[in-house]
């Protein structure tokens, strides 16, 4: 069995304007497309066939490139689409707010250190919540398609919310403004499904 591109759950200009319809176009269609054929190239007739990406991940040998950057690349987009919504923004409640409380000291603690690992990834990457087991929540960053689940990788946890800074996912609408780009994005957070991520994973 193959991964296939998963189906977006709202219309591609959905989230505008914070982010428009024809980078969503292209960020799907083609970026987070290309990442799950080559993903399917690079494992098809090894042993990772059959395997959950979640599985492939965490065991991931890091030598491996093509399975790094594009086992990366479409399990951290499929998260991307999960965590983001039309009907977005605010700020979590429940165990998740007490927990963001609890590493950060408040939301806008915890919007700030969010922010400040998205707009310092150099180049292209991820910024990063997640949660370990027990519940704590740390915000951290990676290069490239890297994500927490992979191993040595200098961010740990699972991760429950993603935002991707490569230009692709911005260039369009925002050229080089990446901190209004980050700061829009607070405004299409889907916190259910976070909080839900947090406490499937705590
Ligand atoms: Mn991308």
């Amino acid at each position: 069995m193959s991964f296939t591109l998963p189906e977006l759950s709202y219309a591609k200009d959905a989230l505008e304007p914070h982010i428009d319809a024809k980078t969503m176009e292209i960020h799907h269609g083609k970026h987070h497309a290309g990442y799950t054929s080559k993903l399917n190239n690079a494992i098809e007739g090894t042993n990772l066939e059959g395997k959950t990406i979640e599985n492939i991940l965490i065991n991931l040998d890091l030598s491996n490139k093509a399975v790094r950057n594009n086992g990366g690349g479409y399990y951290n987009h499929r998260l991307f689409w999960e965590v983001m919504s039309p009907n977005g923004g605010g700020e979590p409640t429940g165990e998740l707010a007490d927990a963001i409380n609890e590493a950060f000291g408040s939301f806008e603690a915890f919007k700030d250190t969010f922010s400040n690992a998205a707009g310092g990834q150099f180049g292209s990457g991820w910024a990063w919540l997640c949660v370990h087991k027990g519940g704590k929540v740390e915000v951290c960053s990676t290069p490239n398609q890297d994500n927490p689940l992979m191993p040595s990788i200098g961010c740990e946890g699972t991760p429950i919310l993603g935002l991707d800074v490569w230009e692709h996912a911005y260039y369009l609408n925002y050229q080089n403004r990446r901190p209004d780009y980050v700061n829009a994005f607070f405004n299409v957070i889907n916190w259910e499904k976070v909080s839900a991520l947090y406490t499937q994973n705590k």
